[in-house]
């Protein structure tokens, strides 16, 4: 079976078997299902970090950074950069804008760009599944760039451990930032770009807004009318801040510091646990998610399932409405997916 294979090559080191596996589970959620059974007892030791920020703050040339910082180390790494507005699919853009800066030592870096474009069941789960493969390859870190719009921020603070936003000054967008939400979703603030001017001013905004967040928290009276309360007591982790220059290479040792600091706040204090827990669930609603529409798609194909459009003459004669036709779809996708 092409799989076994597959994975017997990963586990002796080759990398094009890597490759294909994520390919593999990228467009097939049965093989997908198959490699995970194979290798999910592996996984489990690589440390997982996001990085996020607005488009062009500098992400790739930090990642680049950290490649080489952690290279040097003698750490063995995969860098995955998510770029949902690619049309390009495997190995396309932001992988190839990393690969061309350096020559990395073979074995030792692992680079994969994922579009969202024909990713079965979202470019989340597959995204998952790929960070899956490459922990049970063996790397110690994998980077997670994504581009920090919409759904992607959140999707990456669900995966990645330590999650890492990027922002830089000048850029116009700081405040509106705050207010996507982007300050739940980061465990370190990174001002990129710090020879821009207003980089120092940057990092008092952020200070302040996280005054504001820790000191204080909504609440609403019998009369709905919303106050900020000071909150009694502060726990966990406060988001730090650290500014780098991602062309020299400046400041980058000591935020990788930091996210060994924040890595070690989560082993100590319990919290990676409650993270691991998030994330599975998350990711199991993912393959859920992704199983039914599967199933969905396929019950409405009417070259698979010849019943449908008998179902549809029937609710356009009224006699069975829309609500009695998705009761009984949902019966028959349910039966498929217990076999
Ligand atoms: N001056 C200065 N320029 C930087 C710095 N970091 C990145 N840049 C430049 O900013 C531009 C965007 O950098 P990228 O690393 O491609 O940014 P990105 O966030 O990955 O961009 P997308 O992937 O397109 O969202 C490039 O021209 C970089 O050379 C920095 O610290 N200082
Ligand atoms: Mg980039």
């Amino acid at each position: 079976m092409e799989i076994d294979d597959l994975v017997t090559r990963m586990k002796q080191g080759d990398r094009r078997a890597v490759g294909r596996l994520i390919s593999l589970a990228e467009n097939d959620l049965a093989a997908a299902r198959g490699i995970s059974a194979r290798i999910f007892k592996d996984t489990g030791k690589a440390y997982i970090v996001g990085v996020t920020g607005a488009p062009g703050a500098g992400k790739s040339s930090l990642v680049n950074q950290l490649i080489q910082l952690l290279v040097n180390k003698g750490a063995r790494l995969g860098i995955v950069c998510v770029d949902p507005t690619s049309p390009f699919s495997g190995g396309a853009l932001l992988g190839d804008r990393i690969r061309m800066k350096e020559d990395y030592p073979p074995g030792q870096v692992f680079i994969r760009s994922m579009a969202s474009r024909g990713k079965l069941g979202g470019i989340a789960r597959a995204t998952k599944d790929t960070i899956s493969i490459l922990d049970a390859f063996g790397l110690d870190y994998i980077i997670v760039e994504t581009v920090g719009v919409g759904q992607n921020e959140i999707d990456i603070y669900n995966t990645a451990y330590t999650t890492l936003v990027l922002l830089a000054p000048g850029m116009g967008d700081e405040v509106q930032t705050f207010k996507a939400g982007i300050m739940e979703t980061s465990d370190i603030y990174v001002v990129n770009k710090m020879d821009h001017e207003g980089a120092d001013r940057l990092v008092s905004e952020i200070e302040s807004m996280l005054d504001l967040g820790e000191n204080t928290q909504l609440t609403h009276d019998d009369n709905h009318v919303i106050t900020a309360i000071k909150k009694s007591s502060v726990a966990g982790w406060r988001p730090s801040i650290k500014m780098t220059n991602s062309l020299t290479g400046e400041g980058v040792s000591d935020l990788w510091d930091e996210v060994l600091a924040h890595k070690a706040f989560l082993e100590t204090s319990g919290m990676l646990r409650q993270r691991l827990e998030h994330r599975f669930k998350n990711e199991i609603v993912e393959i859920l998610r992704a199983t039914f529409t599967y199933h969905l798609d396929e019950a409405l194909d009417p070259s698979k399932n010849a019943e449908v459009k008998s179902l549809l003459e029937a609710a356009i004669s009224r006699s069975k409405s829309p609500y009695d036709i998705s009761d009984s779809i949902g019966k028959f996708i349910i039966k498929k997916i217990r076999r």
